[in-house]
């Protein structure tokens, strides 16, 4: 049987102008207030809808409208991000008179930005409805011909994973809390690999902490003998040392091997110039920076098992 055909849409962070017009490139046209293709194809979200940065255009609500109506009406799928995760955080109490995910005034600055565009903000039954929506969105998804997850195809934690919802209130609780094995396996998935710098190397990172790690290639085969600033991803975005990464350091990146399906992932803001192509013939990162300015990127599946640039689409 043909394979269902997909456009798989990369992180959107609230831009609404970007959105309407990737949809309307590919076809999309507004039936019944959802968004349709004449020829049955679907639309593949990758997750991270909320939390634009304040000085890009952004319609949160709207956005959010678009992609619910579109997975409710089937027309689309939805993975989560890591920006929804957080959210839901939030927004749950932890029992003590605090929430999952501290309320500092200093953190999550997106979010704030998000909060305002609704009645009542924080308290108001709007949020409220979409933190219940954030919950119902799976961690990954393994479609016929093609994965799904926001940052990061971890086997193991994709396993774990599998069956686990935010509605429980257990596993969200174990979820949000630092050092249990559920913490471990949401940051894989929703916020990718990172690996330990060479010898004593630190760097600052976008908020201005100094870190002593950093977001790695996991996809490559094999990584040994490579220095750091070759295995980090995306490539010349943070000031990562020419050293040699050693051998048990290496070991850590499992590799994402040439038999499995495609994937495709976001997250990882991908410098806008980046070129329009696949990491690997079976993988794909579609996050070009789009929350700071960049293009909002699609790739058009159709059932393809090896990736081509020629199926990519920025705007
Ligand atoms: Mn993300």
């Amino acid at each position: 049987m043909e394979k269902q055909k997909y456009d798989i849409i990369g992180d959107i962070h609230g831009c609404h102008d970007k959105l309407l017009l990737i949809l309307t490139v590919l076809d999309y046209k507004l039936v019944d207030g959802c968004y349709r293709h004449p020829l049955g194809r679907k639309v593949a979200f990758l997750g991270d809808f909320i939390d634009p940065k304040g000085d890009i255009p952004h319609d949160v609500p709207a956005v959010l409208e678009i992609v619910k109506t579109m997975v409710d009406k089937k027309e689309a799928v939805a993975v989560m991000g890591n920006h929804e995760f957080n959210a839901v955080a939030h927004a749950t109490p932890d029992g003590n008179g605090g929430y999952l995910r501290p309320h500092l005034p200093n953190k999550d600055k997106g979010l704030k930005i998000t909060l305002e565009a609704f009645k009542d903000g924080f308290d108001g039954q709007e949020w409220k409805g979409w933190i219940d929506w954030f919950k119902t969105l799976p961690f990954y998804l393994e479609l016929d011909g093609f994965r799904l997850v926001h940052a990061y195809w971890h086997e193991e934690a994709i396993a774990e994973l599998a069956g686990k919802t935010l509605h429980d209130d257990g596993f969200l609780k174990l979820a949000a809390t630092k050092g249990t094995k559920e913490y471990g396996w949401i940051e894989n998935v929703l916020k990718g690999y990172e690996i330990p710098m060479p010898g004593e190397h630190k760097y600052k990172d976008h908020t201005g902490e100094w870190r002593d790690k950093f977001r790695a290639r996991w996809f490559d085969q094999a990584p040994k003998g490579k220095l750091a600033c070759d295995l980090v991803f995306p490539a010349g975005n943070f000031d990562i040392p020419a050293e040699l990464v050693p051998d048990e350091t290496a070991a850590l990146i499992p590799g994402y091997a040439q038999a499995e399906p495609p994937v495709f992932f976001g997250h990882y803001f991908k410098p806008e110039d980046c070129p329009l192509e696949p990491e690997l013939t079976n993988l794909a990162c579609l996050d070009y920076s789009v929350a700071k300015g960049g293009p909002m990127v699609a790739y058009r599946w159709d059932g393809e098992a090896k990736l081509t640039p020629e199926k990519y689409l920025a705007v």
